[in-house]
């Protein structure tokens, strides 16, 4: 029986389950359609980049003989939802046998069972096996444990993978995570730039395409040069392993005015729509430190990243869906400040380079998301569904099984500890201990407050005594928490008004700034806000 099989656009892998399991004669369907490029604003660089990947992708299917139903977002023939679409195909070919790889997205896979239970269609789903673990094996690991932890599941991955472990079974080096060394504040020194993929024809006439029909979202579009076929992200890597990987691990925390990407790899946007794939990453990595081209702590760390981490988010979101989208442990109900939207109406230093980098680029580091808007967000208590769904438009690398973990989850502890055994809150200390942003800020790292004061500061003491009691049976903020119970009453209340006031004018003005500090005519002119 003659089969249809639909590739998405996150699913650009020749060693795609679906592909694996097709017959010759069976046909493909890709289509660009307004339903997946719309649920969210997605920043136009995204949009680019799946666009673009996906008639790279289609060309080298057919390539190989493949007939594939590619539908351009400005087809006439488009019905601009992915469901709409296949009903059309299935018409057209008179076909209705589906195969698919099972979406990387909870809304996406209830569409597709739901066309399904419909009955006019079959619709096959097939595992991704594009990840190191599968999802009984992440449900085997939750079994019987009250609290997971992305350490324990780490482990298993590695003696799964044998990354790194010697031929008895222990670490490499003789200890799993060597994270300790890994919070180095950058002093200075060049920086290898990241590779650039500059815009062929291909991808020119999509940029023109989403400047046309989606100028409208949050973003620009001109710096546009990620990696769009496999043999770009082959390159990536590549420079990668042999450029920045060394000091990846050194500086793995630091943040730095202007270093937009410093020792970062810049890979997930490739390894997220299927140009790569973890474990070749990650054993590339690993020939790099057997070579001795590249130290342990770095590797390590690297590593951990993909086969920890990434795992381990993905297995989080789909053991807990749906329901962990509407977790909200902390009441967080605050609207997103403005200026999350557009820099310029912040003069917090840290927060505007991470604004800026993440409109420029579609892209900021992790200590920039998690350390800075993330931790933002969560002192001042954003709306959590307001907050996750600007991750998951904003950045070129954001499908939500990534996305929710990391913000609801790690950012926001939104999930009550699931991802995080305490949150992930810090003061301004903690940004002036890893960056240089707070040289140049008109706050004062060193205040709480009053008009100078680093809203962090501010934030983080008022979350502190908001939440005494929750957190108070945590072990891990016992240490933090005994500073709030040794604040006096007075004090207490001050920090609480001065948070409110903050608040209220972020709520009226979209800016934290107080009114000494909004720029006059003169200085909005100049460009110079301070
Ligand atoms: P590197 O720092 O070079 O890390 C190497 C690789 O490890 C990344 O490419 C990525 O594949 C993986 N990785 C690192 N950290 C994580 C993590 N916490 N979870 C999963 N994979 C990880 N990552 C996404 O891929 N998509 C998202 O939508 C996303 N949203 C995030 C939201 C928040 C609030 C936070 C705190 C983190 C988020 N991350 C997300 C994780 C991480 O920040 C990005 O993977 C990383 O910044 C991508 O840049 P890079 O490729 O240069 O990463
Ligand atoms: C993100 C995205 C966008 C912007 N557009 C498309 C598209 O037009 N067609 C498509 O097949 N996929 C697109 N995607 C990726 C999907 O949103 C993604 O496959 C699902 O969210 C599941 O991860
Ligand atoms: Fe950020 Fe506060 Fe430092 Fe300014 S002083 S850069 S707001 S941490």
């Amino acid at each position: 029986m003659k089969r249809l099989c639909l590739i998405l656009g996150d699913q650009l892998s020749l060693s795609l389950s679906s592909l694996k399991a097709l017959g010759p004669d069976d046909e493909l369907m890709m289509a660009e359609v307004y339903s997946e490029a719309t649920y969210v604003r997605h920043h136009p660089q995204k949009i680019a980049l799946i666009f673009s990947a996906m008639r790279h992708f289609a060309a080298d299917l057919r390539a190989q003989g493949r007939l594939v139903h590619y539908y351009r977002l400005d087809d006439p023939n488009n019905h601009q939802s992915l469901t709409a679409q296949m009903k059309y195909l299935s018409q057209l070919r008179g076909l209705d046998h589906w195969l698919i790889t099972e979406p990387g997205e909870w809304r996406l896979k209830s569409e597709l069972t739901q066309l399904a239970q419909e009955g006019e269609l079959s619709v096959e789903i097939l595992e991704d096996d594009r990840f190191v673990t599968r999802h009984h094996e992440f449900s085997e690991f939750l079994k019987g444990r009250k609290q997971p932890r992305m350490e324990h599941f780490y482990r298993i991955v590695r003696r799964k993978t044998g990354i790194l472990v010697d031929e008895d079974g222990k670490p490499v080096g003789g200890k799993w995570n060597f994270d300790h060394d890994n919070r180095k504040k950058y002093r200075g020194g060049t920086v290898p730039k990241a590779p650039r993929y500059e815009p062929d024809e291909i991808t020119e006439e999509v940029m023109s395409l989403v400047t046309q029909r989606f100028s409208n979202h949050f973003g620009t579009l001109e710096n546009f040069n990620w990696p769009v076929t496999r043999a770009e992200a082959l390159d990536a890597l590549q420079r990668f392993i042999n450029e920045r990987l060394p000091l990846f691990g050194d500086f793995q925390d630091a943040l730095v005015q202007a270093e937009d990407t410093l020792f970062h790899s810049l890979l997930s946007s490739s390894l997220n729509i299927g140009l790569l794939e973890p474990l070749e990453v990650c054993r590339l990595a690993e020939s790099a430190y057997k070579r001795g081209e590249a130290p342990l702590n770095a590797v390590e760390g690297f590593i951990r990243q993909i086969i920890g981490w990434r795992e381990y988010v993905r297995g989080i979101y789909w053991a807990y869906m749906p329901s962990y989208a509407e977790r909200n442990f902390l009441e967080a109900a605050e609207p997103l400040p403005a200026f999350f939207w557009d820099e310029s109406l912040t003069s917090m230093t840290c927060v505007s380079e991470a604004i800026r980098n993440t409109r420029q680029n579609a892209y900021a580091h992790h200590i920039q998301r998690l350390m800075v808007t993330g931790n933002f967000a969560l002192l001042h208590g954003s709306a959590v569904e307001q907050v996750t769904e600007w991750y998951l438009a904003v950045y070129i690398d954001a499908f939500e099984w990534v996305e929710l973990p990391n913000t609801l989850g790690m950012a926001l502890f939104g999930d009550g500890g699931v991802m995080a055994s305490k949150p992930y809150c810090a003061s301004g200390k903690y940004i002036n201990r890893m960056s240089d942003y707070c040289k140049t800020c008109p706050y004062s790292v060193k205040e709480t407050i009053g008009d100078k004061a680093c809203p962090f500061n501010t934030l983080y003491w008022d979350f502190l005594i908001k939440h005494f009691d929750r957190f108070s049976k945590n072990p891990r903020m016992a240490l933090t928490l005994k500073h709030v119970s040794k604040m006096d009453t007075e004090r207490r209340r001050e920090i609480i008004e001065a948070a409110e006031q903050l608040r209220e004018r972020i709520r009226q003005t979209g800016s934290e700034r107080p009114p000494s500090l909004v720029p006059s005519e003169e200085q909005l002119v100049q460009g110079s806000l301070f």
